[in-house]
């Protein structure tokens, strides 16, 4: 929880315009801004990267609103709101399995105080836009908020919904997180790479790619610049970092583009983790991510079958995956593959191909996780509108789609898989491939486990 020293001193004044109902002021000198990543009670442990996107709309408002003050919290008790009573705007970040915290926040913010402002932001209001319309937010910001919230903050006509992608140029020049006015924030997130104490970062968004089951997909990339990497990399060392996990939905996309972002990680001597695609995996690509110092790459192999693969449009083959792993391994760095079960087309003998894969790719680790067709993705638009009829959503649960150990959760069957078959199926490899993601100590990768709880609330 918000610790009473950090509440700041909130202003009250007798609104004219509201009939003498009690309303926060703010002006642009001294707005004061409480930034919420909700609480995954469903998760075994959600401090293990911190939330970048917040991060970063502290470090936009900071620049673009004279005097804001801006808190970061990570904890709070809806039980007791007193120490969000000092703050003039609320935000809150949403990813679809926190929809029922965040409607518990916004509905207990709204009940106490009904004239503070109240926003959410994050991936699903931007595909749940509907759902979220029905709560009593002041404003539900879809997609980059670094230049909306500002506006919010200065009281400029901002519409109820919002949507804006932020062109590459201006992307490159937004403030980079304000990982060094956060250093206490961050110390409670405890990610380690390589056996070395490590923080994540981003250096662009987004992705070209076109797989049919994920929100990112046709995205584009927008990469920070150079200057911008260079001064993030440089507060990561300050703050005793020595390793960093590189986020961006697919990095390792193309070496010329890469080759400055390499140069920096070399040059400040941290290892790295990133994402990689096996389309656009070479030996020499390889060879340069390894200098550079990366210790492990993953990547979305998805399934051992090529039938799946194209259903999918993941744009690789399975000969393209098994040589990925081999370019990989070869000069030295840890491969981890994400692979999906129970998408449309699935059946046992496309799940067995998935376990050659496993056995014979020489794969490291792997997560397996139960396909969940997430709002905004192509294979769930086809859903919608009856296109595919060799695959039936349950209903949206939690929105999940599988976790790090073997509690999970299936959304899904086929005509000849049932969730519990699906469950079941999961369970089987992560166990008799003995996967260090689902098995292992928290010092790997996607950390965070399912406790078998349904939506809430
Ligand atoms: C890091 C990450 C995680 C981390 C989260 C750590 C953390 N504390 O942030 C972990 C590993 C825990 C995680 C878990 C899951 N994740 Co995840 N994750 C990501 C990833 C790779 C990067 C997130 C990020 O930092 N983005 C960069 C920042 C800058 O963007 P951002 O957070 O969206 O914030 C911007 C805007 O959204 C907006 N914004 C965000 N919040 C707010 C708040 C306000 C007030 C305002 C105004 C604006 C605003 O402004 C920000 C700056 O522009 C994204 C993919 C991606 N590239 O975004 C997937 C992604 C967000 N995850 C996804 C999924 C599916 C999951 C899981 C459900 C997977 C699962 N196993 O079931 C779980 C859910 C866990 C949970 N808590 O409920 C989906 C989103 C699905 C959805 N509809 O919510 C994504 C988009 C991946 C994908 N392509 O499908 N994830
Ligand atoms: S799954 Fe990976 S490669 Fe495919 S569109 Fe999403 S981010 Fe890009």
């Amino acid at each position: 929880m918000l610790s009473h020293r950090e509440r700041p001193v909130l202003r009250r004044r007798r609104h004219r315009a509201s009939g003498g109902r009690v309303a926060p002021i703010y002006s642009e000198k001294r707005v004061r801004l409480l930034l919420i990543s909700c609480r995954s009670p469903f998760l075994q442990d959600d401090r293990i990267y911190p939330p970048l996107g917040l991060l970063y709309l502290k470090s936009a408002a900071l620049r673009e609103v004279d005097g804001a003050q801006v808190t970061i919290a990570d904890d709070y008790d809806l039980d007791d709101l007193a120490p969000l009573a000092d703050f003039d705007v609320i935000g809150v970040s949403v990813m679809t399995p926190q929809r029922a915290e965040a409607r518990r926040i916004v509905r207990s913010v709204k009940a106490r105080w009904p004239d503070k402002v109240v926003v959410a932001g994050g991936p699903h209001v931007l595909h749940y836009t509907e759902d979220m319309e029905q709560d009593p937010w002041d404003h539900l910001v879809r997609g980059d908020g670094e230049r909306v919230l500002p506006r919010i903050l200065r009281r400029e006509p901002v519409p109820r919904i919002s949507h804006e992608v932020l062109p590459a140029a201006e992307l490159a020049s937004m403030p980079p997180p304000d990982r060094l006015g956060e250093r206490e924030f961050l110390r409670h997130y405890h990610y380690r790479l390589d056996g070395l104490d490590a923080t994540t970062m981003l250096l662009g968004r987004g992705c070209p790619m076109a797989c049919k089951f994920c929100e990112d997909a046709r995205t584009t990339t927008r990469w920070t610049s150079p200057a911008n990497a260079e001064r993030e990399l440089s507060d990561i060392v300050e703050l005793g970092y020595r390793a960093v996990y590189l986020f961006d939905d697919l990095f390792a996309i193309n070496l010329r583009r890469c080759a400055p972002y390499l140069r920096l990680l070399k040059a400040h001597r941290l290892r790295f983790r990133c994402n990689v695609h096996a389309r656009f995996m070479t030996d020499e690509f390889a060879a340069a991510l390894a200098d550079a110092g990366c210790a492990e790459v993953a990547f979305g192999a998805e399934s051992g079958s090529q039938a799946m693969l194209d259903r999918m449009d993941k744009k690789t083959t399975v000969a393209q995956n098994y040589a990925c792993v081999e370019h990989c391994k070869r000069h030295g760095m840890a491969v981890k593959a994400f692979l999906m079960i129970g998408l449309p087309g699935e059946t046992r003998q496309t799940i067995a191909e998935t376990e050659r894969f496993l056995m014979d790719s020489g794969v490291d680790d792997a997560q397996i996780a139960i396909y969940y067709p997430y709002r905004g993705t192509r294979f769930r638009q086809e859903m919608d509108d009856g296109a595919i009829a060799d695959l039936v959503f349950e209903g949206e649960g939690l929105g999940a789609y599988g976790q790090r150990d073997l509690g999970s959760d299936a959304a899904v069957r086929t005509p000849t898989l049932t969730s519990d078959d699906l469950l079941e199926i999961r369970r089987t490899l992560i166990t008799r491939y003995r996967l260090r993601s689902h098995l292992g100590p928290h010092d790997h990768f996607f950390d965070m486990h399912l406790a078998g709880v349904q939506e809430g609330g």
